[in-house]
């Protein structure tokens, strides 16, 4: 092995390495994320928020987690012949500079089992997982239903 070939192949590391760093840094953006407080106690509330996507290829969300709940799940609501039904969505898939809304009515997060009792105003911290290995971290407020 020559000298050149020893500097062609340290040059190759280093671009693997960056490159892998770069994909790495780019995850997804929880913005204006928030929790509907029911009107009276329920042993589950709802979370909505809008999910972005800067990075340059597709993200799919393939769980949610929080301290504040026993668990969390994506929910869909649909309305099927005039009946408002909702139903688990294991994947959400988000296209490069596109991003994902969860609202009310659509695609939600449902909060089971909340810990301590939340009030209006109090913030609560939600993780999101993606299948490339990647994790995004959002700040709920919690607001009263209605407001
Ligand atoms: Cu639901």
């Amino acid at each position: 092995m020559n000298a050149t070939s020893i500097r062609l192949g340290l040059l190759a590391l280093t671009l693997a390495a960056s490159s892998a760093a770069s994909a790495a840094d780019c995850s997804l953006k929880v913005v204006e994320g928030w929790v509907r407080m029911p009107p009276a106690a329920m042993p589950m509330m709802a979370g909505f928020a809008r999910i972005e996507n800067p990075c340059a290829k597709p993200l799919t969300i393939v769980g949610a987690s929080s301290a504040a709940f026993g668990e969390v799940e994506m929910h869909e609501t649909r309305v099927v012949e005039g009946v408002s039904r909702m139903r688990a969505v294991p994947e959400v898939r988000i296209a490069p500079g596109e991003a994902a809304v969860f609202k009310p009515g659509g695609l939600h997060l449902m909060l089971m089992e909340p810990g301590a009792a939340l009030k209006p105003g109090s913030k609560v911290a939600i993780e999101f997982a993606t299948k490339d290995g990647g994790k995004a971290l959002g700040e709920f407020v919690v607001k009263k239903a209605g407001e």
